[in-house]
């Protein structure tokens, strides 16, 4: 049989299989869709796509670095509402709309080699995204790419935004598949997830593929095991008395605004951790420049220096071979035998980083990447092991909290809400609580034992919410958007009625 990834997406024409707990919620949406399409449009769409949000158990800022992550689906989602010009009509534009007030229209050119301007962020941009970069995949296989062509569009999302659920990932695919779905074709789930990626880094981050990979290829009930080069996703059961439970720590991060100082910022110095490494275990400073691109490309290296030295952890390596002090670019320079401009020349976005950074901590976030590597591979054997539930939630909360302190300390992707917001999760119960996705704001994760979840979620609300609820921050009626339990749900799907 072939492994899920391999498979096309799913095409339904009822909303079931989907939506199976809350059919009623999810039609009045599409209802809502399709008349807001014909009242704006003047035509009903031809086809809908949707794909889900995310939370990531753990492994936080691997993806990039090529390590395996361990993210699941959660139940909400952006569903894409489309509708392809006919020849005949003259009109070429997309103009994308949205059932939410907050985004206006956003009109432009039907031309799929237009830049995505950056300077001037909108929330259409998102859709530019898909539709570059399947205009660009399709031409790549062969495909008649039937581009230019005017495209009516309509979003409902329901992933709140800069909470580190990948709402702009559930965008971006829901986007892409939409458009793949109006020109009747579909690819391998794992060519999507490739693809939707590449189409993500239209809009300047250099995301890793995380969120794009759980968002299409997450299977009800699971939790998934994603790795990389190649792309391929494994099936994780959860145990049974254990919830995870997701709260916002409301403080909004804006990852496509402060990606030079942030994101993007990190990739960087992972990348320069990476080829000083490389260079300390004997490779020439040309040859780690133009070869070592991130930590995994010199994992064997460390590896074989830690077995020289007992043990078999690159952290070891990394502990030798790099200082604690942050670098100063004339520090890394000295050892690269390469001005960093010249070692980033080819990446607009990486120049944009060096830009604006003072220094550079190797030390620390080549600490974070290793050992994160690490836990992911730890938190999937616990799974796996045969430890009674009690110890098995015990170790699995235990990585939680570790790679909270490995993101906080080390890697430095926390802020002061999300610091409270742990804390004040671990005392009330939770086994484990972290940071989840990029951080620097957005949701925390806690592992919280099934029977005292309602109790929990109660607790929060008293001690990190009401606060805010009274300073006007939010509103009690949204309160459920912002803290809650989640089973994983399913991934991207097509419908067609
Ligand atoms: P979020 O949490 O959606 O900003 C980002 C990246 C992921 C991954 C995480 C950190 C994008 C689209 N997503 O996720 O690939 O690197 O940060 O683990 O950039």
């Amino acid at each position: 049989m072939a492994r899920h990834e391999e498979l096309p997406l799913p095409i339904y024409n009822t909303l079931e299989p989907v939506y199976g707990e809350g059919p009623e919620e999810a039609q009045l949406r599409f209802d809502n869709l399709k008349s807001k399409f014909i009242q704006l449009f003047g035509h009903p769409p031809d086809v809908y796509a949707r794909s889900p949000g995310r939370v990531n158990l753990i492994g936080d800022h691997i993806d990039y670095e090529g390590y395996s992550v361990l993210p699941m689906a959660i139940r909400q989602d952006t569903i894409v509402a489309i509708r392809k010009h006919d020849a005949g009509e003259s009109e070429k534009l997309l103009r994308i709309a949205n059932v939410s007030d907050k985004y206006p229209m956003c009109t432009y050119p039907a031309d799929p080699h237009q830049d995505v301007d950056l300077k001037n962020h909108r929330w259409g941009h998102y859709f530019i995204c898909g539709y570059k970069g399947y205009h660009e995949y399709a031409k790549s296989k062969g495909l008649d790419v039937g581009l230019p062509v005017g495209l009516d569009v309509i979003v409902d999302g329901t992933v709140p935004t800069g909470s580190g659920l990948s709402s702009s990932a559930a965008f971006v695919c829901s986007s892409t598949i939409a458009i793949m779905a109006a020109f009747d074709v579909n690819f391998p789930k794992k060519e999507i997830a490739q693809l939707t990626c590449e189409c993500e880094r239209h809009i300047g981050t250099q995301s890793g593929g995380m969120d794009q990979a759980i968002s299409v290829m997450a299977q009800n009930g699971f939790a998934e095991l994603i790795d990389f080069n190649p792309i391929r996703a494994t099936d994780v059961q959860l145990p049974g008395g254990g919830s995870f439970v997701i709260a916002h720590s409301l403080a909004e991060s804006q990852k496509a605004v402060t990606a030079a100082t942030n994101y993007n910022n990190r990739v960087v110095e992972c990348r320069l951790a990476a080829i000083v490494l490389g260079i300390k275990l004997g490779m020439k400073p040309q040859e780690a420049v133009s070869k070592v691109k991130t930590l995994s490309d010199v994992e064997g290296l460390c590896v074989s220096f830690a077995g020289n030295h007992g043990s078999s952890d690159p952290v070891l390596a990394v502990k030798e071979l790099l200082k604690e002090e942050p670098y100063t670019a004339e520090d890394i320079e000295k050892i690269t035998e390469d001005n960093l401009q010249s070692i980033f020349a080819n990446s607009p976005t990486s120049l944009d980083v060096l830009k604006v950074a003072k220094n550079y901590k190797l030390f620390q976030r080549a600490s974070h990447v290793y050992s994160e590597a690490k836990r992911v591979h730890t938190f999937k054997d616990t799974v796996s092991s045969n430890l009674s539930e009690g110890d098995m939630l015990k170790k699995l909360g235990d990585l939680m909290n570790e790679s909270h302190y490995s993101c906080s300390v080390l890697y430095e992707c926390s802020c002061p809400e999300l610091e409270e917001l742990v804390k004040i999760c671990r005392d009330n119960g939770a086994v484990g609580a972290r940071l989840t996705g990029a951080g620097w704001g957005g949701c925390a994760v806690a592992l919280v034992k099934e029977s005292i979840v309602p109790q929990f979620i109660l607790n929060l609300k008293g001690q990190f919410y009401h606060s805010r609820m009274d300073k006007g921050v939010i509103n009690k009626n949204d309160l459920g958007l912002y803290v809650f339990a989640s089973k994983p749900s399913s991934g991207a799907a097509i419908f067609k009625f």
